[in-house]
């Protein structure tokens, strides 16, 4: 029985708010809303992670400053410099260990892995990735990991982005998907070496983080 009440067209548009699921390949998707019920949980969890080791700008092999910051938690972290690309178990700037992962983000990657196909994912390094606005990251792949065996979950907080997903090479044009607060993308299996990006990030304010976005990337890297 049809019907058009405006009660039921608010009940309809709630409803297309539920995370969905958006295939982006074979084996890579977006989890729209994903994070949300995790957000609460998740936000003092990185104050205490970037308290003992803050957003710093890497330095990549070239000798280019990364417009976007970086953080790490878990038993490895990633890092570039004038040497090249590597996981590290000690962060350089502190000569500490990485910050441990908190219990929320390993929950939360575990969760949208398996809710991927990805059962048994079990996240040893998790990259906080900061942009401001103007701040980019260019076409690469994530070669770094030991086994690429393993999914990465990616989740956005704070302003919106656009990601840009191309193929197994770069001369492959690529898709630009929109990446809003609370999304989560997994990608793994064939399309684990696909070419990514995002797009220098536009000017806005978030109600939660203000004037950035950030993303939390988890990975099996040792
Ligand atoms: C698609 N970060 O840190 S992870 C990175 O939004 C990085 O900060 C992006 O790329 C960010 O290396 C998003 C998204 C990602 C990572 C690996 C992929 C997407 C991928 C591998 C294959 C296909
Ligand atoms: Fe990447």
């Amino acid at each position: 029985m049809p019907s058009n009440h405006t009660a039921d067209l608010f009940a309809e548009a709630e409803l297309r708010q539920a995370p969905r699921t958006e295939p982006l390949g074979p084996q890579a998707c977006v989890l729209r809303g994903f994070a949300l019920p995790w957000v609460e949980r998740l936000l003092p969890g990185l104050r205490g992670v970037l308290r003992a080791a803050p957003f710093r700008q890497m330095v990549t092999p070239g000798g280019f400053t990364m417009s976007v910051g970086l953080s790490s938690c878990g038993q490895l972290g990633w890092t570039t410099d004038r040497d090249g690309y590597r996981y590290t178990a000690v962060d350089p700037q502190s000569g500490q260990p990485w910050p441990a992962m908190p219990e929320a983000f390993r929950e939360l990657a575990r969760a949208a892995a398996t809710q991927a196909g990805f059962a048994g994912f079990e996240p040893d390094a998790c990259l906080i990735n900061h942009y401001v606005p103007g701040a980019r990251m260019s076409l690469h792949q994530d070669k770094d990991e030991r086994d690429y065996g393993a999914p990465i979950v990616s989740v956005s907080l704070g302003l919106p982005a656009v990601f840009q997903l191309g193929g197994q090479q770069r001369s492959e044009r690529p898709l630009r998907v929109p990446l809003q607060h609370g999304d989560v993308v997994v990608w793994g299996g064939v399309d684990r070496l696909r070419y990514h990006g995002v797009l220098p990030l536009k000017d806005g304010m978030h109600p939660l983080l203000g004037p950035r976005r950030i993303n939390l990337t988890f990975r099996q890297a040792g």
